[in-house]
């Protein structure tokens, strides 16, 4: 069927995402699929909080060929249900999964979920342009799917070698305006955006089932004319980068930075780095360009504990990155921080917050160890506790999502619930403080920060008072 316009529909389910962010998965892949002259349908039912009958319609009057979903593990119960209706409303249509969770349990996910007829493991881009191209799906490398009564796979695809082949990310079919940056302090309207795939750390808790411990990264050329794109089509005028480690590789984003100062791109960014990946000199040509957040995985303030993480930093590189980070006047700091590692206790905990109220930053963010599928943390709990029944329920290890929340989670020294109790506990005590006080009221410059601010004492006292 290669040469034939087909029409596809990509939906992002809705998670009741408060802050939803752009769907840069389907976005690449609808990308790829309208540079081969498909026509593509994204429904992001998260960003327009759309129920599952609203989904059908959608995609009903969209009268597609394909129906493709990306789902991670948090998202799978919504994703079959709305998945089922589809399947339900157009029997005949090839229902697609794709991401992280058909990734982690190929055959497993369509044993499970008759509604999926196909998935799509690892990278998606070309696995779906084949698929929809019409190629026998036994020649379509990285695919499970249906065969008679069978469930087969075929050999893993080869990683994308080279990012800059890929086009531009389909942004024109997302609901612009409808996506929220989580803290709300950037400028409107933002992007999300991913310039690197794969990471060679090691973290216990960390999914590398998708793009594996390759590095792989756009150029700079590439990064800085897409975002140029962006700013003349859409008016953007902030960048979210949500690359596991923005500043893995120095050179390259030195480059970004010199390109975006030297074209006139006035965009305020974000970025996620390891504290042993930055310096003075590179924070300071990334605060000249537009950097306004960093956010840097500490994930504990007892050395130990961070090595049991495999998390490969110190102490000394998170005091130093944390103080450089102020010193070159960065307008928001955030750290990440984990409280459940597997021989986590009550010293460690007390450290990991009086680690965070010794350096201060602007955010910190407390979870609850979350063992995700096909990760070293999960294999330590399922040979601890067994196994984990029903994945689906590994929510988010952020107790801003629902009250009723509680981890799937227990640690050696703690249950579910101390867990939580200490989540909170260091919520809490690091918050409600003179001294953060103080911070946050002396960089509060301009209403964007007002904003943050608000929003950010609206939920930490909805999490005191649960
Ligand atoms: C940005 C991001 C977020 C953003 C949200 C973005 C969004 N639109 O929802 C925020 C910060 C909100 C977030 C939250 C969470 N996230 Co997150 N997040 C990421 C991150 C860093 C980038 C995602 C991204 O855009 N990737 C780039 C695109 C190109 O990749 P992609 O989306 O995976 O798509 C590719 C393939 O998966 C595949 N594909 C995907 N969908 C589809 C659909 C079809 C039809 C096809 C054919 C193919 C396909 O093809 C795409 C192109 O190659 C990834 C890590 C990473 N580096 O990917 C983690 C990651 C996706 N998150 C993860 C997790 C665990 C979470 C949280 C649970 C965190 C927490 N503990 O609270 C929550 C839950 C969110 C939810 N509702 O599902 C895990 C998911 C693991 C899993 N088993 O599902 C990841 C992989 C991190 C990790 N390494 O552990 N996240
Ligand atoms: S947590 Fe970050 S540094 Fe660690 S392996 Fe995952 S992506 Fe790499």
């Amino acid at each position: 069927m290669e040469g034939q316009i087909l029409k596809v529909s990509l939906i992002q389910p809705n998670t009741s995402n408060r802050y939803p962010q752009h769907c840069l998965g389907l976005g690449k892949i609808a990308g790829m699929l309208e540079f081969h002259c498909h026509e593509v349908q994204i429904v992001d039912a998260d960003a327009l909080n759309l129920s599952v009958e609203q989904v059908v319609q959608i995609i009903k009057s969209f009268q597609p060929d394909y129906v493709g979903i990306s789902v991670r593990t948090p998202s799978l119960g919504i994703s079959v249900k709305t998945a089922e209706k589809i399947k339900e409303a157009m029997p005949t249509v090839p229902l697609i999964i794709g991401g992280p969770h058909v990734t982690a349990f190929s055959k497993e996910t369509l044993e499970r979920f008759s509604c999926f007829d196909i998935g799509v493991l690892h990278e998606g881009e070309y696995t779906m342009l084949d698929v929809v191209n019409g190629c026998p799906y036994s020649k379509i490398l990285g695919l499970v799917y249906r065969e008679s009564n069978e469930i087969l796979t075929t050999e893993k695809r080869p990683l994308i070698k080279n990012l800059d082949d890929l086009p531009f990310t389909a942004y024109h079919l997302m609901p612009l305006d409808h996506y929220k940056p989580y803290p709300p302090n950037l400028k409107l309207p933002f992007i999300g955006y991913i310039s690197s795939r794969g990471c060679p750390g090691v973290c216990l808790f960390c999914y590398h089932g998708l793009f594996g411990y390759e590095y792989r990264c756009n150029s700079a050329e590439y990064v800085v004319r897409e975002i140029e794109n962006c700013i003349q089509k859409f008016g953007i005028k902030s960048v979210i980068f949500y690359d596991d480690t923005f500043s893995l590789n120095r050179q390259r984003v030195v480059d970004i930075c010199n390109l975006l100062l030297e074209r006139k791109l006035k965009i305020q960014f974000r970025c996620e780095t390891r504290v042993n990946l930055v310096d003075e000199e590179l924070l300071r040509l990334m605060k000249k360009a537009g950097l306004v957040h960093v956010s840097f995985g500490v994930e504990s303030g007892n050395q130990e504990i961070i090595n049991e993480w495999k998390k490969g930093i110190t102490i000394d590189q998170v005091r130093r990155a944390f103080r450089l980070s102020d010193k070159v006047g960065i307008e928001t700091i955030l750290a990440y921080m984990i409280i459940g590692a597997p021989s986590e206790t009550e010293k460690s905990i007390k450290e990991s917050i009086n680690l965070m109220k010794e350096l201060n930053p602007d955010l910190v963010q407390w979870s609850v160890a979350c063992p995700l599928p096909s990760t070293e943390l999960a294999r330590w709990y399922e040979s601890e506790f067994g196994k984990i029944e029903n994945v689906s329920s590994l929510m988010y290890s952020n107790i801003y999502s629902s009250k009723d929340w509680k981890p799937v989670y227990r640690s050696k020294n703690f249950t579910s619930e101390e867990l939580m109790f200490w989540v909170r506990k260091a919520y809490r005590e690091f918050y409600l403080r003179p001294e953060y006080f103080f911070r946050r009221f002396k960089k509060t410059k301009n209403l964007r920060m007002l904003k943050m601010n608000v929003a950010g004492l609206k939920d930490l006292l909805g999490v005191s008072a649960s």
